[in-house]
């Protein structure tokens, strides 16, 4: 059972009362009726009574006469006849207590101890034994619990100083690792520098050389493929292209209409008659190479208009092997490394890689050459001596980029090690076994859960997505009870609304648990919550001052 926190302080003194109340038999001291013990000396029968506000003195006789004098309502402390009077009820066996005076006499019994209804013909039974019993036994309750609770939190405290403690010590070794771990970073960073400079030379030097293989490749297919086109163009096989020969090639024609004449024939032989197999690679070729279709390929049937899967299944061997030679694998590294090696060996004829190869017969003129062999295209494994560069490298960047992990890793050991020590536990740290714990409630609709010290969420019973009720801001209780209140703000924004907000009321409880939840006011909400950090010392009965009282 929670004990909310301000009742504690006054638990020892209301149990005090309450067992001297009880304890003792009451001693009827004569005052007017309604008057309370204390206040008995202003009601002297010999003397003229002076209303308590001092507005009017009155003869005694008229105090409690039925008629109001006093602005106060001093004078009629036992009779209704005051609007703003108070009626005070002994209420011997349980607590005294007032009441508004136009409850005198009103038919309905509020003083436990019946002197409220004496003459209204209302049958009261004196209830302040039973009441001051029921409350007697509520209040040791409540004190069993503030007792158990107190202990517990001297043990919260006991294990936050040492925790406190810890974490300091595990602070400043961090922060002596954080000095190392620099150190290393700094000189693994050089180690890895100095390792890349001759792994980028060896493979530079590496790359040139694949390039220069690759450029040799490329010109002596262009070669191969003007050979090809000029055997293709020599029709008479006498060893020379010649005018009418190029003629017939009307996809060569150069100003549109349709026709290739002899001038335009002759231009493109760079203005000879005729051209030898040479002079064609190296003069003409390259002029027409863009608009040239071949006669194989202009030849050769119209592939079958087949849905693609059928023309996949039926023409593996001729879509792989007659043309597409080249479906290598172009991303290939060659081995090593594993840093880019952008062999730029894709050739200008090249299409664009395509798996499934649906538009290989419409691009038939582009890919009529057969591609060079796969393996002719991957840029070769490193030599011996650069991949030995490589791995030292590789060595030296994996070092490197651990050591890196592990500084961050300290370094957000450090950031909330520091976040954790800034942060108010309470006066004696009593309230730091709630940090990084979370607790549930669960309503009909939502399940609600507060982080201590971090946020307060909202999530649907039934799926969803987490709302914030708001993030931890602050103490925010009395300032008699500073930490009897904290407030989670910033969440959510709530639709035409303020951003979602908490209050979470702490009491005084041997367990720590969420109590209640509710939302007193939209997007404003209110959790009560229970924790041994907020029991106060209860004096027990032997210990208790209530002597004095
Ligand atoms: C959600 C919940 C409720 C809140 C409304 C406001 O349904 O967060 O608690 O009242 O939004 O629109």
């Amino acid at each position: 059972m929670a004990v909310a926190a301000s009742a504690l302080a006054a638990l020892a003194l209301a149990l005090g009362l309450l067992l001297l109340a009880l304890g003792t038999s009451a001693v009827e001291v004569k005052r007017p009726r309604g008057v309370s013990l204390s206040n008995r000396h202003f009601y002297e029968e010999t003397k003229p009574f002076t209303c308590l506000d001092g507005s009017k003195t009155i003869p005694f006789d008229e105090v409690n006469d039925d008629y109001c004098d006093c602005k106060d309502g001093s004078d009629e402390p036992g009779t209704s006849a005051c609007p703003n009077g108070s009626f005070h009820c002994t209420n011997a066996g349980h607590r005294p207590r007032y009441i508004p005076s136009s409850r005198v006499n009103d038919g309905i019994c509020d003083c436990c101890d019946t002197t409220d209804e004496y003459n209204s013909g209302a049958v009261c039974e004196n209830a302040c034994k039973e009441q001051g019993r029921k409350e007697k036994e509520t209040l040791q309750k409540m004190a069993e619990v503030a007792k158990e609770g107190f202990k517990l939190k001297q043990q919260l405290i006991e294990e936050a100083k040492k925790s406190r403690e810890d974490k300091q010590l595990k602070l400043a070794e961090l922060q002596k690792n954080k000095g190392t771990w620099e150190e290393r970073v700094e000189s693994l960073k050089a180690v890895k520098e100095a390792a890349e400079k001759p792994e980028q030379a060896a493979k530079q030097i590496h790359k040139k050389a694949w390039d220069e293989v690759q450029a040799a490749r490329k010109l002596e297919r262009e070669k191969a493929k003007a050979a090809e086109t000029f055997k293709e163009l020599d029709d008479n096989e006498d060893g020379l292209v010649s005018l009418n020969e190029i003629q017939t090639h009307t996809e060569l024609d150069s100003d549109g209409d349709g026709v290739v004449s002899e001038q335009e024939a002759k231009t493109l032989l760079g203005g000879a008659n005729q051209v030898d197999v040479a002079s064609f690679q190296e003069e003409v070729w390259a002029g027409i190479q863009d608009k040239y279709k071949s006669e194989a390929v202009m030849e050769s049937p119209t592939p079958p208009d087949i849905p693609v899967e059928e023309e996949a299944d039926s023409h593996p061997k001729l879509r792989h092997e007659e043309w597409r030679k080249d479906d290598d694998d172009h991303d290939d590294d060659g081995g090593g490394g594993g840093e880019e090696q952008d062999d730029d060996n894709v050739d200008d004829e090249e299409e664009e890689e395509d798996d499934d190869g649906e538009d290989d017969y419409k691009g038939q003129h582009t890919s009529y050459f057969p591609k060079q062999d796969a393996d002719e295209e991957k840029m070769p494994a490193y030599d011996e001596g650069t991949q030995a560069l490589i791995d030292v490298a590789d060595k030296a960047r994996n070092e490197f980029s651990e050591a890196e992990k592990s500084l961050k890793e300290v370094e957000n050991s450090i950031g909330s090690l520091e976040k954790e020590l800034t942060v108010d536990f309470g006066p004696d740290g009593e309230f730091a076994y709630l940090f990084n714990q979370c607790y549930e409630m669960t309503t009909n609709e939502y399940v609600y859960k507060v982080c201590p010290f971090n946020k307060v969420v909202q999530k649907p019973k039934h799926g969803g997505s987490e709302t914030s009720l708001g993030l931890w801001g602050s103490w925010a209780g009395p300032e008699s009870n500073k930490f009897s209140v904290m407030k989670y703000e910033h969440g959510t924004g709530c639709w035409q609304g303020p951003n979602r907000s908490t209050l979470v009321k702490l009491s005084c409880g041997k367990e720590t648990a969420v109590l209640s939840t509710s939302e007193p006011s939209r997007c404003e909400y209110l959790m009560e919550f229970s924790t041994p950090a907020l029991c106060q010392e209860v004096m027990d009965e032997e210990g208790s001052d209530h002597d004095e009282l």
